[in-house]
């Protein structure tokens, strides 16, 4: 769990965790200006804390390096904001236990709809839209790149060059665009959308900074296929 400021939602989020497939739980607080490591402390959850903040993708560089140390075969990333169920740990984990894919996407876009669960319009009309985007430039089929619930294979983390990657919330996008790059295998599976008044939401201006930078992913990945661009998170 990436957490900044999680204190309202963390203990809800994590008393939803499946224990009989979860074997460790760890939390990395981004210098939170709350009481969130105290408490994830306090729940027993294996708790780093940053002593500045890095912004959400330099959380997950830890939060993948760590459990990479611990040595996870399968990390689950959930946002402690309590946005996407742990209840759906079970179903993306096994999809990769079993060896059929190598990523899985909690998607908030397939099934249920992401609107009536309170995911604000500009977000929806924007999700969509990059995502149709990003589809033409990658050549792949996914119902959104933007959910923050993902399951990886150990194999994936130690792969890819995450370090690479933009310490922002655009990281989320270049790993996935890195996924499709190296030719892993990604799942999808319907995930609730839940959009509520404690959760953490990233404002319209920050909401601008990372949809122009899935732009700029999508192009540098099609560049880069093309051999007109060489970057720096497409390489071995
Ligand atoms: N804003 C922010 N969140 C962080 C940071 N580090 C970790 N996080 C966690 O990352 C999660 C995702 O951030 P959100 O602000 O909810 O963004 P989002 O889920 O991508 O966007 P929404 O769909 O609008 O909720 C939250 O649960 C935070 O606790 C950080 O430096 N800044
Ligand atoms: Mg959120």
């Amino acid at each position: 769990m990436p957490a900044y400021n999680a204190e309202k939602t963390l203990e809800k989020t994590y008393n939803e965790i499946p224990f009989e497939i979860v074997d460790d739980v760890l939390l990395v607080d981004d210098a939170s200006r709350d009481r969130t490591s105290e408490i994830a402390k306090r729940m027993g959850i294996h708790t780093i804390v940053h002593t500045e903040n890095m912004g959400y993708g330099g959380n997950q560089k830890t939060c993948h390096r760590t459990a990479l140390g611990l040595g996870a075969d399968i990390v689950t990333m959930v946002h402690p904001d309590y946005q996407y169920t742990p209840k759906l740990i079970p179903a993306m984990a096994s999809m990769i236990a079993y060896g059929e894919f190598d990523a899985v996407l909690g998607s908030r876009i397939l099934g249920i709809s992401a609107l009536q669960g309170g995911m604000p319009l500009y977000k929806y009309v924007a999700n969509r839209f990059l995502t149709l985007f990003e589809n033409l430039m990658l050549g792949h089929k996914l119902s959104e790149y933007h959910t923050g619930y993902r399951a990886f294979s150990r194999e994936i983390l130690e792969r890819l060059p995450l370090e690479s990657n933009s310490n922002d919330f655009l990281f989320d996008n270049q790993m996935l665009a890195q996924i499709i790059w190296f030719g892993y295998r990604i799942a999808e599976v319907s995930c609730p959308t839940k959009y509520f008044t404690d959760a953490s939401s990233i404002n319209f201006r920050r909401s601008v900074i990372y949809g122009l930078g899935v732009l700029k992913t999508s192009v540098q990945f099609r560049l880069q296929k093309w051999g007109l661009c060489s970057s720096a998170i497409f390489m071995e």
